[in-house]
């Protein structure tokens, strides 16, 4: 499947800098921000610096330095929230039926509390 990356997306406007994010974490390959609607005490976006739309986008596109950076800024991100002991749940929206809003390859990190057995 191709995939065509929309550069207007608010996740593209935000990388570039043309609105503004709360930043947790950043490194070369990865950016990661406070979501602006939490559902938990910790509730932080990664996303990949270049225009990926999904998760399949990425891993059949992405280099591999693209893909070790994601992984680590996620990691990165929960250590620095203090989540990695306690646990946390890691999520990527994807398409229709994973009601994906934003078309920019994006994980939800969430955790700080007991987050139930149910998928957000
Ligand atoms: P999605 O369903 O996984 O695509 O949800 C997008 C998330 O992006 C959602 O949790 C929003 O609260 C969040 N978000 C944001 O943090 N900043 C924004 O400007 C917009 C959405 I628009």
């Amino acid at each position: 499947m191709a995939y065509a990356y929309d550069d207007q997306n608010i996740f593209a406007k935000i990388l570039r800098g043309e609105i503004p994010n709360d930043t947790v974490y950043e490194n070369g390959q990865a950016l990661a921000f406070r979501d602006i609607s939490p559902a938990a005490p910790t509730h932080v976006l990664v996303i990949p610096k270049g225009p990926y739309v999904s998760m399949d986008h990425f891993t059949q596109e992405a280099s591999e330095e693209e893909l070790v950076g994601f992984m680590r800024a996620i990691g990165e991100v929960c250590r620095l929230e203090g989540i990695s002991d306690e646990g946390f749940r890691a999520i990527s929206n994807t398409g229709h039926n994973g009601v994906q809003e934003v078309p920019h390859l994006h994980v939800h990190i969430i955790g700080g509390r007991p987050l139930g057995r149910m998928l957000m």
